[in-house]
């Protein structure tokens, strides 16, 4: 008899990268890093960043756990840098 194996591939976790709101933000800088980090049209971005305005956070995309830990700190330091205290973090999907 031939011994079943367990699949050769499996799917890697997924994380949702989650942008918080803020009252401070400008709402055309959270666009525009919806646009830079996140690859989303203009119209798709307003979408989101409005979402993430009257609810209070909003999923910006889903990946793999380093291309989602990359995001995060990558959107915080160019927040930072802009003296925004926009805030992105991650969550099992
Ligand atoms: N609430 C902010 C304002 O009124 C806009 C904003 C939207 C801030 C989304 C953060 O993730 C955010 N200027």
């Amino acid at each position: 008899m031939v011994a079943t194996s367990k699949p050769e591939v499996t799917r890697p976790p997924l994380y949702q990268v989650v942008l918080l709101n803020d009252d401070f933000t400008p709402m055309d800088f959270v666009v525009e890093v919806l646009q830079v980090f996140f690859a989303l049209n203009r119209e798709k971005a307003t979408q989101v960043m409005l979402h993430v305005h009257t609810r209070g956070k909003g999923v910006c995309g889903v990946y793999t756990r380093e291309v989602a830990e990359s995001k995060v700190t990558q959107v915080n330091e160019f927040s930072r840098m802009h003296q925004h205290p926009l805030l992105c973090s991650m969550e099992k999907a």
